[in-house]
């Protein structure tokens, strides 16, 4: 038998929820994801990180905007106290130490950014182990909250 076909009202709806479906990021289901919180972070030559303490959330990813104000190159890496240690033993070994998923490494007068998901409670370090610097007290305190 001939059905119909739809009235055009409801066609359009139908497009439409059909391209919400489709859309990139597949915004659907999921919670209210408007991407990572953006984090600012000045470095100098005083050795120090501005601010020098941050808070985060167990899980959450922050976007880390990291600006060098000095003429001096350096560096916000995260880590526990244990992978501190290690940065500052490759850096003395002579290695360079690698932009990768620990933080980046930024030349004066320049800004990087990167993301940096915290995964479980508990308190870490962003050091800069340019020689010396960590030593000086170039290091900031990050306590993840659960
Ligand atoms: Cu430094």
């Amino acid at each position: 038998m001939l059905s119909r076909p739809p009235s055009r009202p409801l066609l359009v709806i139908s497009i439409a929820v059909a391209l919400a479906a489709c859309a990139p990021g597949g915004g659907g289901a999921s919670p209210s994801v408007e991407g990572p919180r953006s984090v600012q972070v000045q470095m100098t030559d005083d050795l120090r990180f501005a601010p020098a303490t941050y808070t985060v959330q167990a899980g959450e990813t922050v976007r880390f905007e990291v600006k060098n104000a000095g003429q001096a190159v350096h560096e916000f890496l995260i880590g526990d106290v244990a992978a501190q240690d290690a940065f500052e033993m490759q850096m003395s070994g002579g290695g360079m130490t690698e932009d990768g998923d620990a933080g980046v490494s930024v030349e004066p007068g320049q800004t990087e950014t990167f993301e940096y998901t915290f995964a479980g409670a508990g308190e870490l370090l962003a050091g800069c182990h340019q020689p010396g610097h960590y030593a000086g007290g170039m290091v900031a305190t990050i306590t993840v909250e659960s």
